[in-house]
C-alpha cells in the first residue's frame, strides 16, 4: 500500500543517466548511484526514485535493455537495504523487472500513454502507481501544439481524470494510485506556476498527490537577476520553499534531489498544522 505518514514524504531522486536535467552524469554507474541513494537515505529520505531514462526536453530515449541495465542493480541494492524504492519508467517490462528486483512503486511520467501494456502490468503486479500528467515524449513535449491549455489547472485535472478512469478499468487498485500534475512536462513557465498555486484542485481529485519541481527551470526563470535565469544547481533553496508550500497543503510527497531541507519543511508544517496546545 502507498506509504503514509503524518507529514509530507520526501522522495529522493537517483537518476542513473548520462543526460538528466540537473544531475545527468553525476551517478552514471551502479556503484555511484547506489552510494547516492544511500546518502539520500542517510539524510532521511522516505522513498528513493530510481530512473534510467532522462526526460529533459529534447532527450533521446535509451532502449529497454539499456534502461534495465542502468536501474535494476541500483533498485536491487537499495531495496535490499530496506528502502522503499520507486522505479521511474514509462516501460511495462522495466516496471515488471523493477518490481521483481524490489521496487514497490512504479512512477510512470507518461501516465500509461507511452506503453499500452503499462496499466495491465501494474494491475497484475499489484504495485503502487504514480500516474503523471503527460502529453508527449521529451523530443516533442515543448512544441507549441503541446502547450495549449484553456485553463491549465482544469485541463490537467480533466486529462488526469481520463487516465485514472483507464487505469481503474484496467484493474489498478484505486488505493494504490498517486497523481502528479507533471511540472515541466508540456508546460510553459507560467503554466507551472499556475499549477503550483492551484495544487489543491489536483488534490480534490481524491488521490494522494506527488509534486516534482526540484531544480526545474520554471523556478530559475522567476528567480534570476538581470534577465538571466538562475541555473538548476542554485535552485535547491527555492525547491525547499515549494516543499513547504506543498507540505502546508498536505501534498503526499515531494520528489527532490536533496532531502534534509525538504524533510525539515515537512516537519515544520506538521508542527504548525497541529492543534495549538498553547492557545
Ligand atoms: N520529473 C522528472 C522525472 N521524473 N517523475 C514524477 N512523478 N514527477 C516529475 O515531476 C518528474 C518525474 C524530470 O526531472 P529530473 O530530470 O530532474 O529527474
Amino acid at each position: 500500500m502507498i506509504p503514509r505518514a503524518d507529514r509530507t514524504l520526501v522522495m529522493g531522486i537517483v537518476n542513473v543517466t548520462p543526460d538528466s536535467f540537473s544531475d545527468g552524469g553525476s551517478w552514471p554507474d551502479a556503484d555511484s548511484a547506489i552510494a547516492q541513494g544511500e546518502r539520500l537515505l542517510a539524510e532521511g529520505a522516505d522513498l528513493i526514485d530510481v530512473g534510467g531514462e532522462s526526460t529533459r526536453p529534447g532527450a533521446a530515449r535509451p532502449d529497454a535493455e539499456e534502461e534495465l541495465r542502468r536501474v535494476i542493480p541500483v533498485i536491487r541494492a537499495l531495496a535490499g537495504r530496506g528502502a522503499v524504492v520507486s522505479v521511474d519508467t514509462m516501460r511495462a517490462e522495466v516496471a515488471r523487472q523493477a518490481v521483481a528486483a524490489g521496487a514497490g512503486i512504479v512512477n510512470d511520467v507518461s501516465g500509461g500513454l507511452a506503453d499500452p501494456q503499462m496499466f495491465a502490468v501494474v494491475a497484475e503486479l499489484g504495485a503502487d502507481y504514480v500516474l503523471m500528467h503527460w502529453r508527449a515524449h521529451s523530443a516533442t513535449m515543448q512544441q507549441a501544439d503541446r502547450l495549449h491549455y484553456d485553463d491549465v489547472v482544469a485541463d490537467v485535472c480533466a486529462e488526469l481524470s481520463g487516465r485514472v478512469d483507464e487505469a481503474l478499468a484496467a484493474g489498478i487498485d484505486p488505493a494504490r494510485l498517486v497523481l502528479d500534475p507533471g511540472f515541466g512536462f508540456s508546460k510553459t513557465v507560467d503554466h507551472n506556476w499556475t499549477l503550483l498555486r492551484g495544487i489543491d484542485r489536483v488534490q480534490h481529485l481524491g488521490y494522494p498527490v506527488l509534486v516534482g519541481v526540484s531544480r526545474k527551470s520554471f523556478l530559475g526563470a522567476r528567480l534570476g537577476t538581470g534577465g538571466t535565469a538562475r541555473p538548476p544547481a542554485e535552485l535547491d533553496d527555492a525547491t525547499a520553499a515549494v516543499s513547504a508550500w506543498c507540505a502546508e497543503r498536505g501534498v503526499w510527497a515531494v520528489r527532490t534531489h536533496t532531502v534534509a531541507a525538504h524533510l525539515d519543511a515537512a516537519r515544520v508544517m506538521r508542527e504548525l498544522r497541529r492543534a495549538d496546545p498553547g492557545a
